[in-house]
């Protein structure tokens, strides 16, 4: 049995499946670890979706930006934006019941036995893992619970640091926005979220640092997979593997054996 970990799909369902053909995945055996943004800019959420949900207990999501964002609108929350592709699955007779499911996906997924956490953009420099669980789960517990209340409140980019004293809906904003969105914090000690800049590391203004390299952060054991950031390229941290190849823009889909640590990669159209 092994456990491969996919980064953003984002409804590139032909590259999916001849990634899983590569690694050949067994769905009886192996467990797929998908790091959010099943959906959207890509020609084929729909599919994607059906094909995720179909493998049941043998697949782990998290929720990506896009994932929330396919959500908001569905619920009538937020309209669709220019460059939205999901019309597909707003227009799909199994609508609902993909949607249902998407929901009650979680923003972190971790696995004691692997010591791996997976996220879709990444852990906020000051939080440890018990803390970044425990916040996760009181978001996800808000979305699941409330969800158009959490769709009316998730957009913006402020509280830009955290504090245990944020009232509920910054708090819960903050949560889902380090989790889903974050690549940049400031260097400042208690680290302030950058949303403005999305280039590759090294192009960031000198007091800038992605996520994982400031100063704070906390965990150096545990290993951590995460998506989101499509030129990020590779990890300097040991315990830390970037997923997303950008496969949505005629980069590669890559899978990591999360047991071996190897790494298995389709070139997209
Ligand atoms: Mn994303």
């Amino acid at each position: 049995m092994s456990t491969f970990a996919i980064g953003d799909i984002q409804g590139c369902f032909t590259s999916l499946i001849k990634l899983l053909e590569h690694i050949n995945f067994q769905q009886d055996k192996d467990e797929l670890w998908i790091a959010g943004d099943l959906v959207n800019r890509g020609p084929q959420s729909l599919e994607v979706l059906r094909y995720i949900k179909s493998l049941k207990n043998r697949v782990k999501v998290v929720l990506g930006n896009h994932d929330l964002h396919l959500l908001a609108v569905a619920k009538g929350c937020q309209s669709s934006k220019k460059f939205d592709t999901f019309s597909d699955v707003l227009e799909a007779p199994d609508k609902d019941e993909l949607l249902a499911w998407l929901l009650t996906k979680p923003m972190l997924h971790y696995d004691e036995k692997l010591d791996c956490a997976m996220v879709h953009a990444g852990i906020y420099p000051g939080w440890d893992l018990q803390h970044a669980k425990d916040y996760a789960e009181e978001a996800e517990t808000m979305l699941t619970a409330e969800p158009k209340m959490f769709f009316q409140n998730m957009y913006g980019n402020k509280p830009a640091a955290w504090s245990d004293d944020l009232s509920r809906w910054d708090r819960i904003r903050f949560i889902t926005n380090t989790l889903t969105r974050m690549r940049y914090c400031q260097k400042t000690p208690n680290p302030v979220l950058d949303f403005a800049n999305k280039n590759k590391p090294n192009t960031e203004d000198r007091y800038l640092t992605p996520w994982l390299y400031h100063d704070c952060f906390k965990i150096r054991q545990t290993h951590i997979v995460f998506g989101h950031w499509s030129t990020f390229g590779e990890s300097k941290m040991k315990n830390i593997t970037a997923l997303d190849t950008g496969c949505l823009w005629g980069g590669s889909l890559t899978a990591l054996n999360i047991e071996t640590k190897q790494i298995f990669a389709v070139t997209c159209k």
